[in-house]
């Protein structure tokens, strides 16, 4: 059984995306306890109910991000975890912290990258008039939101779109997405090689949104 560890800030929807899906295609994987940095996160009412350990580590008790960082740190090595997922986690990690966890760390990111880095990604595509956006799965690496790319999901930007109904488009390719990468990866199946991420048996690494009846 391979132990995963998914740190929250929020609702948590893609956290509960993977937990379904680790449920209902029975992975050889457990999921040992959902972190938040928030104690109002959403999340954690979906993962209690679930019978899912949770924890909150508020970063607003620390006095920095090493600090933060090095309690998360505790939080997450008493299961011993084979995979941390980031899934809508806000804050920015140590490099320390990040190079500790190299190539067992992955987050899902929307905007597909290299684009639009960073917060506010909808409302970044909307202002750089891009036809296409959508989100990526990636492993973490200290250079923010830069990591090797382990899947993609593109949506079309609608005539009329505000942030919020964009956002609402993406998010659906992020829980088709996200888990299908988490399963690769407890699978096996991913390797990095240079900035790529190479998948054995290969499949396909990105998603068209199917969009039928949503507008032009
Ligand atoms: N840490 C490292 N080192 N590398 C990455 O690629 C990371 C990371 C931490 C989080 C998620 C990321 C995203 O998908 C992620 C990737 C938060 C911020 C941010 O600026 C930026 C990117 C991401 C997550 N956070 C503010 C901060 O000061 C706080 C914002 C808030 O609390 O709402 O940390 O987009
Ligand atoms: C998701 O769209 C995720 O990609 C994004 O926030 C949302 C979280 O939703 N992540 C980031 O912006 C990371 N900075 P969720 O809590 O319902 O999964």
């Amino acid at each position: 059984m391979k132990k995963i560890v998914i740190l929250i800030s929020g609702r948590g929807s893609n956290m509960e995306a993977v937990v379904r899906a680790c449920a209902r295609e029975g992975w050889p994987a457990r999921i040992c306890v959902i972190i938040s940095n928030r104690p109002d996160a959403a999340g954690l009412g979906f993962a209690a109910a679930n019978g899912i350990e949770t924890k909150v580590v508020d970063h607003r008790q620390f006095d920095g991000r090493e600090s933060f960082d090095a309690a998360l740190e505790r939080e997450i090595d008493r299961f011993e975890p084979d995979l941390v997922v980031l899934a809508g986690f806000m804050r920015v990690l140590t490099d320390a912290f990040v190079e500790k966890y190299a190539g067992r760390m992955l987050n899902i990111h929307p905007s597909l990258l290299p684009c639009f880095p960073g917060l506010r990604t909808h409302q970044q595509a909307l202002d750089a008039g891009v036809r296409v956006h959508g989100a990526s799965v990636h492993f973490v690496t200290p250079t923010l939101d830069h990591g090797p790319i382990v899947a993609q999901g593109a949506v079309p930007v609608i005539a009329g779109d505000d942030a919020a109904a964009l956002a609402a488009r993406v998010l659906k390719v992020e829980h088709d997405i996200y888990p299908r990468a988490v399963r690769w990866f407890i699978e096996g199946r991913l390797s990095i090689e240079g900035e790529r991420v190479a998948l054995a048996p290969s499949e396909p690494q990105w998603l068209f949104a199917d969009i039928a009846g949503e507008g032009v």
